[in-house]
């Protein structure tokens, strides 16, 4: 093997869905090559991969330990997003591997959403829009009244740094907020239930904002769902694993809830037909942090972890 030049590649980025600008600024913190499918990275030469020190991952496609084995110098996983669900973080740490995220920078974009996916539900706004584009409007008919969210009651599944940041806007439409966690938090009287069967139970809005991955599958189970009742909605910002998502199918046809609002699915960007033919269901393309600001600090986020990688200083947002 030929000696390592300072030119050579110490970054990879593994995925296709980074910007250009997004590039631009992990190549600032050091030279990188790109490979963004596991066919590429296996492609890639030995020398090459012997060179990488850092991967620089975004989106959800798996990174497993055969994955990081490619690479016998790798040394950081650095993720774009809050959520490391895609890494095996287990795997990574048993080679000595760290991983790193995004956190907090992404808190209030997700929030933002999750109420504009309850209000959009509520307020029929996509609706609306399309009665006046289509012209029903000026013929006369008036669109069927929405239901009202503002003092209606809302469980947050998960009160994390998210689940907060929901809970706190939610607070300002007077609604009544109840919560499950790990366990109870220090809050402005909201209510704790330590099971979410109870929660959904207490509710007609639940709103999914638990940490992907393992430890969460199916969390808002078929029991959850059917539990929140016939006037019962779910938003869910989190990942589509967090509720079991043919339970909830089935309990949208059959009229055991009223509906649901969904940025997250088990097989993103394939969403069930099922789903996509139902009108009580809103759906968004996975894009809750998607602002240029959010996604601008995201990458900063990033490439600060890169940045104190190979500067030899202590990792910023570490995961393991
Ligand atoms: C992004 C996310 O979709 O932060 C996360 O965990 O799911 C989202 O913000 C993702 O990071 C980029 O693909």
């Amino acid at each position: 093997m030929s000696d390592p030049r300072l030119s050579d590649p110490v970054i990879l980025i593994a995925s296709d869905s980074f910007s250009p600008d997004e590039i631009a600024r992990i190549e600032a913190v050091a030279p990188a090559l790109r490979a963004g499918t596991k066919e590429a990275r296996a492609a890639l030469p030995v020398d090459q991969r012997a060179s990488i020190k850092a991967i620089a991952n975004k989106g959800h496609r798996a990174i497993d330990g055969a994955q990081m084995d490619l690479f016998p110098n790798l040394k950081l996983i650095a993720q774009f997003g809050v959520g490391y669900d895609a890494i095996d973080v287990a795997a990574a740490s048993a080679r000595g591997i760290a991983v790193t995220n995004t956190p907090d920078v992404l808190n209030e974009d997700v929030a933002d959403l999750a109420v504009a996916m309850m209000l959009g539900w509520a307020r029929q706004i996509p609706q609306g829009d399309a009665w006046v584009r289509n012209g029903t409007w000026a013929l006369g008919r008036e669109l069927p009244l929405n239901r009202k969210m503002s003092g209606a009651k809302v469980g947050i599944a998960g009160m994390g740094r998210i689940g907060r940041a929901i809970a706190d806007r939610l607070a300002a439409f007077n609604m009544d907020i109840h919560y499950s966690s790990r366990g109870e938090k220090d809050t402005p009287g909201w209510t704790y239930h330590a099971d979410v069967v109870d929660l959904a139970g207490a509710v007609d809005w639940l709103v999914v904002a638990v940490v992907g991955g393992d430890s969460t599958r199916g969390y808002v189970s078929r029991a959850a769902i059917e539990a929140l009742g016939p006037q019962g909605v779910v938003i869910n910002i989190a990942r589509g694993t967090c509720l079991d998502e043919e339970a909830l199918i089935e309990a949208l046809q059959q009229g055991k809830i009223a509906g649901a609002g969904l940025d997250v699915f088990y097989n993103e960007p394939h969403v069930d037909a099922r789903l996509i033919a139902m009108d009580n269901v809103l759906l968004q393309p996975h894009q809750a942090s998607s602002t240029v600001e959010t996604r601008r600090d995201m990458s900063m986020a990033q490439c600060a972890n890169l940045a104190a990688f190979f500067a030899g200083e202590a990792l910023i947002t570490p995961v393991n």
